[in-house]
C-alpha cells in the first residue's frame, strides 16, 4: 500500500500541515483509534502500545514487508528492521535499533518483534536455525529473572539490556552478545504496594512439581514467603506455572545442562528461604545488645542447600570481623545490622547470580575468535522514570537516558549532515537543544553529581546521605536545575539542607514534569559493600554455582583495593555502550504509553503530550523538514509520479535523474523547493510533496475513468 493510500492521518508526521503540538497529537490518536499503532518521522519508528493482539504480525506480514521497500506499506516496526538487516547484509553497514520510552510504552515488545522479524529473514539450514532459536529463547530466560509486575507494567524489565547479534558476510546469524545493566536488585527483598517480586519466584513455586519443590525445600504456598508480596501473587492474564516449564525449556534450548538449571533453581530458592531467617534481641554476657537466629530451621536448612554448616552461617549473618594491622576483633550485630546483612546478601546472591545467567547464556552464543562478523545491536532499556519517591535507581536510569537521548540528536543530525554531504547539497544549521549540559552535571569527573556521590564514599570519617546532601547544596548554592531533554520539561530541584531526607524539590516549570531524587540510601546504594564475613562465608560453601559467585570470598584474593561503585560502574557500563552506539548506523523506536491503567483503545493525550515533549518528537520533525522534508531516490520517485508527465507517461527511455527533472520542470515547481543530488532528488516542504500527491491522485482517477470507458466502449 503506498504511502498516502489507504492512511489514517499522516503516516509521517513530516507531512503534518500545521506542525504543532496539537495536530502532532491528533494525528497519533486519529492513528491509534483507527488501530494504526506506527508512524514515522522520516525513518524513525513512532510506536504506541496497543495493549491488545492486533492481527499485523507474523510469517505472512513478515513476507510482505521483506518484498517492499520502507515507504510502500504501512508503517511498521517490521519495515525498520527490513531496512537495518539489508543495510547490513547489502551494505555492509553495523547497525543499533534503540528503543526508548517510558515504562509500559512497549520497549521489550518491540525488541522482540525486531528479533523475530531478523531471525525469520535471515538464513536458512539446520545450523542457522539453531542459533536462532538460541538468541530468541533467551528471552524468555531473562524476562523470568529480570523482569516483575510493578503498577505501571505487569512484565517490567528491572535491567537495561543490550543485545549485539552478530552475522557472516552473507548476512546468517553466528551468535551474539548480551550486556546487562544494573538490575534493581533492591526488588529482592522489597516491593511497593501491588508490585510482585522477580517473576521467577512464583513462577518456581507454582510450576514445580512436589519432587523439585520437596529438593528444594519449598513449600507451595506464596505466603509462606516474606520476601514474596502477597497482596499482589498473581497477575491477571499470567500463567506462572506455564512460564516456569517455558523458561526450563528455553534454558535447556541455550544450553545449560540439567545439572545447571538444578544449581540456578536451588541458589533462587536460597534466596528465597534467607527472607524467612528471622533475628531477634539477643544479649551478650556483657549486657550489650546483640543479635540471633530465632527459629534455627531455616538457617540448617540453607545451610543443607549451600553446603555450610549452620553455625557458620549464623556468624556470619549476626557479626561482623574488623581486621586491622595486628589483630581480629569480631563484634557482635545488633538486630536492626543482622537484618540488613541478610538483606543484602539475598540481593547480592540474586544479582550476582543474574549476571552469572546472562554470562552463561553468552557462552552458549558466542562466536568464534576471528569470525568476521558484521553486527545489529538491539538496546532495550529502562525508560525514563518519575516515581513519587525517587531514588539512586530512577537516578541512574534517567542518567542513562539523557545519554541516550544525546546520541539521538548527535545521530540524527549527523546522520542528516552526512546524507547531504554524501549527495553532493549544502547543509543549513538546524538549532536544537543540547542536552550536553544535563550530562555533564551528572557525569563531569570532578564536579558531576555521581563524582561527589563517589567522594563521599570513599572519605574517611562519618559519612552519611545528610553529609552527601550538604555537600551537593555548597557547589550548587541551594538550587540547581534540570532541563530534561529537549527542553521543555524542566525539574528545578531545590535543596532543603535541614530536612535530612530530600535533595531536592521537583518544580514544574512551563510544561511537563520534574524530577525530585531523594538522598536516602544513597551512600549505601553506591557503595555496594558486602560485609566480609558474608562473602567469606560464601566462598566457603560447599555448592559450586554459590561460591563461584563470590570470588573475592577466597581470603588468598581478598584485596586491600575497594571495587568500582555502583555509580562509576554504571557511568564506564554506559560509556562503553555510547561508544559502541555511535560506531553503528543508527535506528529508531519511539514508544509511547497512551494510558496509565494498560487498557486498550485509551488515548489519554496528556500523558501522550508529556511524552512526546521529552522525546522531543516535534523537534525531530521540525529537524527532519528544516532542510528537506522529503528525499527519494531517481528511480522510485520517477516510477511514482511519471503517470504526472506527457513525457514519461506511459514510456519513458532516458535516465532517471532526467525523467524526474522532465516530471518537476512540466509541474512549474520552483526551484529554490528543489535540490538534485548524486542519487535523490529532495524536496524542501512537504506541501510539494502533497501538491505531487494530490495531482498524483487526481491523475489516478483520471486514469481510471478513462480505462472504465474503453472497457465500457467495448463491451
Ligand atoms: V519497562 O520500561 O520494561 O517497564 P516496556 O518494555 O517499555 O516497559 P513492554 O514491552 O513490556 O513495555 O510492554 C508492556 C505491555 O504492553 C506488554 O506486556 C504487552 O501486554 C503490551 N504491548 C506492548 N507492545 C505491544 C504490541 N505491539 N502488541 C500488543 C503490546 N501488546
Ligand atoms: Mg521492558
Amino acid at each position: 500500500m503506498p504511502l498516502l493510500e489507504g492512511s489514517v492521518g499522516v503516516e509521517d508526521l513530516v507531512l503534518l500541515e500545521s506542525l504543532v503540538e496539537e495536530s502532532l497529537l491528533k494525528n497519533l490518536q486519529l492513528r491509534y483509534e483507527n488501530k494504526e499503532i506506527y508512524t514515522y518521522i522520516g525513518n524513525v519508528v513512532i510506536s504506541v502500545n496497543p495493549y491488545q493482539q492486533l492481527p499485523i504480525y507474523g510469517p505472512e506480514y513478515i513476507a510482505k514487508y521483506q518484498d517492499y521497500t520502507f515507504y510502500e506499506l504501512k508503517p511498521h516496526i517490521y519495515a525498520l528492521a527490513n531496512v537495518a538487516y539489508q543495510s547490513l547484509r547489502d551494505r555492509d553497514r553495523d547497525q543499533c535499533i534503540l528503543i526508548t520510552g517510558e515504562s509500559g510504552s512497549g520497549k521489550t515488545e518491540a525488541s522482540k518483534l525486531v528479533m523475530s522479524y531478523v531471525a525469520a529473514v535471515c538464513g536458512k539450514g539446520e545450523q542457522v536455525n539453531s542459533v536462532k532459536e538460541q538468541l530468541l529463547q533467551s528471552n524468555p530466560v531473562l524476562e523470568a529473572f529480570g523482569n516483575a509486575k510493578t503498577i505501571r507494567n505487569n512484565n517490567s524489565s528491572r535491567f537495561g539490556k543490550y543485545m549485539d547479534i552478530e552475522f557472516d558476510f552473507k548476512g546468517s546469524p553466528l551468535g551474539g552478545v548480551i550486556t546487562n545493566y544494573l538490575l534493581e536488585k533492591s526488588r529482592v527483598v522489597k516491593q511497593l504496594k501491588g508490585e510482585r517480586n522477580f517473576h521467577i519466584f512464583y513462577q518456581l513455586l507454582a510450576g514445580a512439581d512436589a519432587q523439585l519443590l520437596k529438593a528444594l525445600k519449598l513449600e507451595r504456598d506464596t505466603t509462606g514467603y516474606a520476601y514474596l508480596n502477597q497482596e499482589a501473587s498473581r497477575v491477571d492474564g499470567m500463567d506462572d506455572a506455564s512460564s516456569f516449564s517455558a523458561v526450563q525449556s528455553a534454558m535447556a534450548v541455550i544450553g545449560f545442562s540439567e545439572e545447571e538449571i538444578r544449581q540456578v533453581l536451588e541458589v533462587t530458592a536460597v534466596v528465597l528461604k534467607l527472607g524467612n531467617v528471622m533475628v531477634a534481641d539477643e544479649f551478650q554476657a556483657n549486657g550489650i545488645p546483640a543479635s540471633g537466629i530465632c527459629d534455627g530451621r531455616e538457617v540448617q536448612e540453607i545451610g543443607e542447600m549451600v553446603g555450610l554448616s549452620s553455625e557458620e552461617l549464623e556468624r556470619a549473618l549476626c557479626s561482623r570481623t574488623m581486621e586491622t594491622a595486628k589483630e581480629k576483633v569480631v563484634t557482635a550485630l545488633n538486630v536492626m545490622q543482622a537484618q540488613y546483612a541478610r538483606d543484602a546478601l539475598a540481593k547480592n546472591i540474586y544479582s550476582r547470580l543474574f549476571n552469572w545467567i546472562v554470562n552463561r547464556i553468552n557462552e552458549s552464543i558466542k562466536v568464534g575468535i576471528g569470525e568476521k562478523k558484521k553486527v545489529m545491536g538491539v538496546l532495550d532499556i529502562y525508560g525514563f522514570e518519575i516515581l513519587e519517591d525517587n531514588s539512586f535507581e530512577q537516578f541512574v536510569i534517567n542518567y542513562c537516558n539523557e545519554k541516550l537521548q544525546q546520541v539521538f540528536i548527535e545521530m540524527t543530525l549527523k546522520e542528516e549532515q552526512e546524507e547531504y554531504k554524501r549527495e553532493g547539497i549544502p547543509w543549513t544549521k538546524v538549532d536544537y537543544f543540547d542536552n550536553g549540559i544535563i550530562c555533564n552535571l551528572i557525569e563531569h569527573n570532578q564536579r558531576g553529581i555521581l563524582a561527589m556521590l563517589d567522594e563521599e564514599c570513599l572519605r574517611p570519617g562519618v559519612v552519611s546521605d545528610s553529609t552527601f546532601l550538604a555537600k551537593l547544596n555548597q557547589l550548587f548554592s541551594n538550587c540547581f536545575r534540570i532541563c530534561h531533554y529537549a527542553g521543555k520539561i524542566r525539574a528545578q530541584a531545590q535543596a532543603e539542607g535541614n530536612t535530612g531526607g530530600t535533595w531536592g524539590k521537583g518544580q514544574v516549570l512551563g510544561q511537563g514534569c520534574g524530577v525530585t531524587y531523594n538522598v536516602t540510601s544513597f551512600i549505601d546504594k553506591n557503595n555496594d559493600l558486602l560485609f566480609r564475613d558474608l562473602s567469606q562465608a560464601m566462598w566457603k560453601a560447599q555448592h559450586p554455582l554459590i561460591r563461584s559467585l563470590f570470588p573475592e570470598g577466597n581470603p588468598k584474593q581478598a584485596s586491600l583495593k575497594r571495587p568500582p561503585t555502583a555509580g562509576a560502574q554504571f557511568k564506564s557500563s554506559v560509556a562503553i555502550l555510547m561508544k559502541n552506539l555511535y560506531s553503528k548506523n543508527p535506528n529508531y523506536i519511539r514508544c509511547i504509553k497512551p494510558n496509565e491503567h494498560q487498557q486498550r483503545g485509551q488515548f489519554s493525550s496528556d500523558l501522550v503530550a508529556t511524552q512526546a515533549q521529552y522525546l522531543g518528537l516535534l523537534e525531530n520533525v521540525r529537524v527532519r523538514r528544516a532542510g528537506y522534508a522529503h528525499r527519494q531516490g531517481y528511480g522510485p520517485f520517477l516510477e511514482r509520479y511519471r503517470l504526472l508527465s506527457r513525457s514519461t507517461w506511459p514510456r519513458w527511455n532516458g535516465g532517471d535523474r532526467e525523467g524526474v527533472e522532465k516530471i518537476l520542470g512540466e509541474l512549474s515547481i520552483s526551484s529554490g523547493e528543489l535540490a538534485f543530488g548524486k542519487t535523490k532528488i529532495f524536496i524542501r516542504s512537504p506541501k510539494t510533496l502533497f501538491y505531487l500527491e494530490e495531482q498524483r491522485r487526481l491523475r489516478l482517477q483520471q486514469l481510471a475513468t478513462l480505462i472504465q470507458k474503453i472497457y465500457r466502449g467495448w463491451r
